[in-house]
């Protein structure tokens, strides 16, 4: 099962409603559909979505990472070399979602070598994960009516809250509104993509003592050594880092220092291989984690999912699976659905990720 050719394709899908978060804010779904073929005829499929004001990749970079580097030094390795290939990818650091792409594609072959669905090699714990709805900055009202449209629809009733904007003024007053609006019934929990200072997410925690939040995510940086460790001590829930850290090395350092009681695993820049040694650190740690996202498509979040739904640690919490709802189109020949708050594995062998070739036509970048 020789690697013959990997290649990255860049497209651009439009959202009908951005996402605007504290970091920065998403028009354009401008990923890379990357896919791996094997001398047998086999095909892995997956999508890396740049994300240029988190880690600095770019859907440039990520087409020539892979073009340039990565496809050259794995070609020739077998599919089932998994480890080979990436003692040559981690030759370069950083790239996290050109890596996970091509990590997921090739879980993608070995599913369907072996006639399993990848979350089944994985784990397969079970077959669906409760879904998490990501909801952007707006004015209050406008979040409100988002969360309740979402849940009213797809019978979603997890959310996630972005702040980080002025904590007080806004971020305060619309997760009351959310919570006066909403109901006890439902699940929050916020997260700053670092806006705050370690002072200004302190008072704001206070303030938002009787709102029952579940978690608080990125609120400010880790860079911020001492401030973030005195933060997370006295935050009443776990503390979640996400782009603080990625990898299962930053993410032990991270949690024995005391900047994070919680971790956010996300498929699209650690792929399954990698997510798993995150996963097995935080189990062994002791911390919960949740399938965070990456604002993927549906091809990044049928990859979510499949490795959600696989262990039971990351099945415990509702999964950011959502994000895709706001695109304006996407390439899956069989789109993705939301039932009753929950989104099933795709069954068959592989990750199920059949592409439209029309659509891919219409919205490839490179011709
Ligand atoms: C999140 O959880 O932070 C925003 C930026 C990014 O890299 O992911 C999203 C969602
Ligand atoms: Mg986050």
């Amino acid at each position: 099962m020789k690697i013959v050719k990997a290649e990255a394709i860049p497209f651009a899908i439009p959202y009908a409603k951005p996402l605007r978060f504290a970091s920065g804010e998403v028009h354009t779904a401008d990923h890379v559909l990357v896919r791996v073929h094997t001398d047998e005829g086999l095909t892995g499929t997956a999508e890396a979505p740049p994300r240029p004001y988190t880690y600095g990749e770019t859907q440039e970079s990520i087409v020539a990472v892979i073009d340039k580097i990565f496809a050259p030094q794995i070609l020739g390795l077998s599919a089932l070399e998994r480890e080979a290939v990436h003692a040559r990818l981690e030759r370069t650091v950083g790239n996290p979602t050109a890596k996970a792409a091509l990590d997921m594609a090739l879980w993608d072959i070995l599913g369907q070598a072996a006639g399993m669905p990848v979350s089944g090699l994985l784990g397969g714990y079970t077959d669906r994960m409760r879904v998490s709805h990501m909801v952007g900055f707006a004015p209050a009202e406008e979040m409100v009516a988002e969360a309740e449209h979402v849940r009213d629809v797809y019978g979603i009733t997890t959310f996630k809250v972005k702040v980080g904007r002025r904590p007080y003024t806004q971020d305060v007053q619309a997760c009351l509104a959310l919570r006066t609006a909403l109901g006890p019934e439902v699940e929050l929990y916020i997260d700053g993509n670092r806006g705050w200072t370690a002072s200004e997410s302190a008072r704001a925690l206070r303030e938002m003592a009787g709102l029952g939040l579940t978690f608080a995510e990125e609120l400010c940086p880790a860079d911020d050594v001492l401030g973030r460790r005195w933060l997370v001590a006295q935050s009443p829930v776990p503390f979640i880092a996400d782009e603080s850290a990625t990898r299962a090395a930053e993410v032990t350092r991270e949690l024995l220092g005391g900047s994070a009681t919680a971790i956010s695993i996300k498929t699209a820049r650690t792929g399954f291989t990698a997510s798993q040694r995150v996963l097995h650190a935080c189990e062994g740690l002791g911390v919960e984690v949740v399938m965070g996202n990456q604002i993927d498509g549906q091809i990044g979040t049928l990859c979510s999912v499949a490795f959600g739904a696989a262990h039971r640690t990351t099945a415990r919490n509702a999964g950011e699976l959502s994000n895709f709802l706001d695109m304006t189109d996407d390439l899956l020949a069989e789109p993705l659905a939301i039932e009753n708050g929950t989104l099933r594995v795709r069954e068959g062998a592989g990750l199920g990720i059949d592409i439209d070739t029309d659509k891919l036509a219409r919205y490839r970048q490179d011709r």
